[in-house]
């Protein structure tokens, strides 16, 4: 079998559980460059898949088992028994492939037990989607060995289905549409209403730019309460205004829906019904002028989750000014909030400037070192060998 990219994995494969597997797959990790809690709102996002993955090598059993291993960490192997998975059975990161399976069983496709061994270049913890990349690689294979040609908005629909019944957390589909959908050389313009996607080119370097990461290692988890808590508030807003979804608004409406509502519920919807009309105006940005043109966009993005939707941290908007500050175009925090990473958008001749003065920043106020790094679109899930 071939090596490359999928070869740590093969690799771990052999050594943990004897022989080769079926084949390899891999789920890229994402970055969101505009478009944030607007997903479960049946609104807009603009992510890009990245030049990180989970890959999984697999070989399907005949006997109902499932074993995993990681090349992350001490666990050695987990145990799991494809029959009666629930939430309790599973513990760590196995939470992620036996949520999947659960979720494939639900649609009645008959899931075989596997030995699985885990490698992933997507930082744990980091926003970028760590969790998903795994589940997408996981579904992709399934999806595969199993027979059932599931499309890819159904393959959207488990895995979000796992994330939320199986794992506990109240995710909409921004991260597995960018994992199953990605393109290197394009962000993927989704409304979440329908899922209809659109391939927008995002090509960085040819506009004399680098998509830095920094990823400030403050730990988040979309199970606990901020998440669901801001969820809940895009929900009411949505019934006192009687429409079906926050999509429904328009940032011409938000006078009169400031008089309907108490200010933090009227700041949340707000934070959405402009981030819409955002995404909306960097894709018109991007298609007429490229990515040195959505500066602005992705700063005002930052601000709104910052003052509005209240889901920044103080190292993230300390990465976002410090960016700012030394050159980068454009920054905003990415994904769910509360920690994780922040994208900024650098001349690549600033990129040194750049990353010293976030490190900087970051020293200067005590936080921990932050990582960073740029990343560029890449291809979706997909078999590697
Ligand atoms: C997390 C969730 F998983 C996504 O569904 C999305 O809501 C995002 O936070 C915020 O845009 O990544």
């Amino acid at each position: 079998m071939s090596a490359g990219p999928a070869e740590r994995a093969i690799g771990a494969f052999r050594e943990t559980f004897g022989g080769e597997p079926d084949g390899v797959w891999a789920g890229p990790g994402r970055v969101n460059l505009i478009g944030e809690h607007t997903d479960y709102n049946e609104g807009f996002v603009l992510p890009f898949a990245i030049d990180l993955a989970a890959r999984v090598a697999l070989r399907v059993r005949a006997d109902g088992v499932i074993r995993l291993f990681s090349t992350a960490g001490t666990a050695g192997v987990t145990e799991l028994d494809i029959a009666g998975l629930d939430r309790e059975s599973a513990a760590g990161w196995s939470v992620y492939p036996a949520g999947v399976v659960w979720a494939l069983q639900e649609r009645g496709i008959d899931v075989p037990g596997f030995d699985l061994a885990l490698d992933s270049t997507v930082p744990l913890g980091s926003g970028l989607s760590s969790s998903h990349a795994i589940e997408c690689a996981v579904a992709t294979a399934l999806n595969e060995l199993t027979g059932a040609g599931l499309p890819t908005s159904d393959l959207v629909l488990a895995t979000q289905r796992a994330e939320n019944a199986f794992v506990g957390a109240p995710t909409g589909i921004l991260d597995q549409s960018a994992s199953l959908r990605g393109r290197a050389g394009h962000a993927i313009f989704l409304d979440c209403r329908d899922q209809s996607a659109e391939l927008v080119p995002f090509d960085a370097p040819a506009a004399g730019l680098v998509t830095l990461v920094v990823d400030t290692r403050v730990a988040h988890s979309h199970a606990d309460g901020g998440y669901a808590s801001r969820r809940a508030a895009c929900e009411l807003g949505a019934e006192v205004l009687g429409v079906k979804a926050l999509r429904d608004v328009s940032t011409g409406d938000l006078d009169e829906a400031r008089g309907l509502m108490d200010d933090v519920t009227f700041r949340r919807v707000r934070h959405v019904v402009t981030e819409d009309e955002r995404v909306l105006d960097t894709v018109a940005a991007l298609r007429a002028s490229g990515p040195a043109a959505i500066g602005p966009l992705l700063d005002a993005s930052h601000a709104s989750m910052r003052d509005d939707f209240e889901i920044s941290c103080p190292e993230l908007d300390t990465a976002v000014e410090a960016a700012r500050a030394a050159g980068a175009i454009g920054a905003r925090m990415t994904g769910g909030g509360f920690g994780g990473s922040a994208i900024a958008l650098v001349p690549a001749d600033d990129e040194a400037r750049a990353r010293s003065a976030v490190m900087a920043a970051f020293a200067e106020r005590g936080f921990r070192s932050p990582r960073l790094f740029t990343v560029s679109p890449a291809d979706g899930a997909r078999r590697l060998v």
